[in-house]
C-alpha cells in the first residue's frame, strides 16, 4: 500500500476545522487509496480541544488515517508536510481596526511561513483559508524564501461553488454541466465573479440568463455577501461549506481538475495587469499536481472596473503589511 501523506491543518478545534479533519480521514482529499497521516495545529489553549478532536477521529476507525501529530509548534506540525491548510488566523475582535487585524495576522503567518520554509517537503502544497486569506498567503510566502512561490495558494473556492450554485439555479441547469467560471481577485466583497465565458453545454450560459441586471444588481453583490448572509441565518460563519471548498481546492491541485477551470488565489506572474507576486484569484487547470493559469481572456470595461476594485484593495492589505515583511 501506498505511503502516508502528511496533511498539517492548523485552527484544529475550530470550526472548519471540526467539519474538514473527518473528510480528509475519509480519503475526500487525496483519494479513497491514500493513507495520510494527520498533523494538527492549534494555539495552547486549545489542546485539550484538538485532543477531544481526536479522539473522535479515532472513534471512526478510518481505514486511511495512519496516524496523529497534536502540536501548538508550527515547526513540528510542518515537518515533512505534503499539504498544509492553514485554517487558523487572528479573528477581528470588538474595536480592532482592519490595520490591526492585518498586522495581528501578519504575526502568525510570518511564523507559520518561516517553518514551513524550514521543514515541509520541498514539494508542499499550501491553502491558507484563514483571513484576511490573500494577504495571509502572501505573507507566508514572502517568510518561505526557499520553497517555490507555486506552493503557496489562498482559498477562492469557496466564492467558486457559491458562484456555481447561484448560476445553476438560475439558469436551471445541473451545477455539473458548467463549465469555464472565473472568480478574480481577494477573497473579499469586492472579488468578481465572472460568467462572461461561462458555458453549459457548449453553450454560453450568459446567453440561457439574458440579464446583465440580474449579474451587476444580485449575482455579484449575493456571491460577495454571501458569508454574511450565513452568518446573519446560522449565528455563526461559514464551516462545512468552508471545508468543503477546501477539501475542493486541494483535492483538484494534487489530483487535477479534469479540464476543468476552477479559481485559486495564486501569486500573479504579471498577466492580465496584475503585479507581480500578488496572491490574486484567477481561473486555472490541475493537471499533474499543478495548477496553469487560464491565459488569453479580455475584459469589458465593466470587468476592468471590477477587477480594479478588487486589486486597489488586495494592493491596500499588500501596503499595510509591507513594513512587517524583512
Ligand atoms: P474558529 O474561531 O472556529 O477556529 C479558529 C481556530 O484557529 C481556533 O481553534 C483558534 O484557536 C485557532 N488559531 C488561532 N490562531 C492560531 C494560530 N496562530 N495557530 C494555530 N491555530 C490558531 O474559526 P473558523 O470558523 O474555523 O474560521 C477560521 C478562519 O477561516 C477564519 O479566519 C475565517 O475568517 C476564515 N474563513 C475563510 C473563508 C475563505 O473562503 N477563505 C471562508 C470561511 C471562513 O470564514
Amino acid at each position: 500500500s501506498k505511503t502516508p501523506m502528511r496533511v498539517a491543518v492548523t485552527g484544529a478545534a475550530g470550526q472548519i476545522g471540526y467539519a474538514l479533519l473527518f473528510r480528509i480521514a475519509n480519503g475526500d482529499l487525496l483519494g479513497k487509496d491514500q493513507p495520510v497521516h494527520l498533523s494538527l495545529l492549534d494555539l495552547p489553549q486549545a489542546q485539550n480541544a484538538v485532543r477531544g478532536v481526536v479522539m473522535e477521529l479515532e472513534d471512526c476507525a478510518f481505514p486511511l488515517l495512519a496516524g496523529f501529530t497534536v502540536t501548538d509548534d508550527p515547526k513540528v506540525a510542518f515537518k515533512d508536510a505534503d499539504v498544509a491548510i492553514l485554517v487558523g488566523a487572528r479573528p477581528r475582535g470588538p474595536g480592532m481596526e482592519r490595520a490591526d487585524l492585518l498586522s495581528a495576522n501578519a504575526e502568525i503567518f510570518t511564523v507559520q511561513g518561516r517553518a514551513l520554509n524550514d521543514v515541509a517537503k520541498r514539494s508542499v502544497k499550501v491553502l491558507v483559508v484563514g483571513n484576511p486569506a490573500n494577504t495571509n498567503a502572501y505573507i507566508a510566502m514572502k517568510s518561505a524564501p526557499d520553497l517555490p512561490a507555486e506552493a503557496f495558494s489562498a482559498m477562492l473556492r469557496l466564492d467558486h461553488n457559491r458562484a456555481l450554485s447561484m448560476l445553476a439555479s438560475k439558469a436551471n441547469v445541473p451545477v455539473a454541466d458548467i463549465e469555464k467560471l472565473a472568480v478574480w481577485g481577494n477573497h473579499s466583497p469586492t472579488m468578481y465573479p465572472d460568467y462572461r465565458e461561462t458555458t453549459v453545454g457548449g453553450k454560453k450560459i450568459a446567453s440561457l440568463i439574458n440579464d446583465e441586471a440580474w449579474n451587476r444588481e444580485t449575482f455579484i453583490p449575493q456571491v460577495g455577501k454571501r458569508g454574511a448572509a450565513i452568518i446573519e441565518a446560522r449565528g455563526l460563519s461559514s464551516a462545512a461549506s468552508a471545508a468543503n471548498a477546501a477539501i475542493d481546492h486541494v483535492r483538484d491541485w494534487v489530483l487535477g481538475s479534469n479540464g476543468k477551470w476552477v479559481s485559486m488565489g495564486i501569486p500573479s506572474d504579471g498577466s492580465y495587469g496584475i503585479p507581480e507576486g500578488v496572491m490574486f484569484g484567477v481561473p486555472v487547470i490541475c493537471e499533474g499536481g499543478h495548477y496553469k493559469r487560464v491565459e488569453g481572456l479580455s475584459f469589458d470595461d465593466f470587468s476592468k472596473e471590477r477587477i480594479k476594485l478588487t486589486l486597489d484593495e488586495l494592493e491596500g492589505e499588500r501596503a499595510a503589511i509591507a513594513h512587517l515583511l524583512k
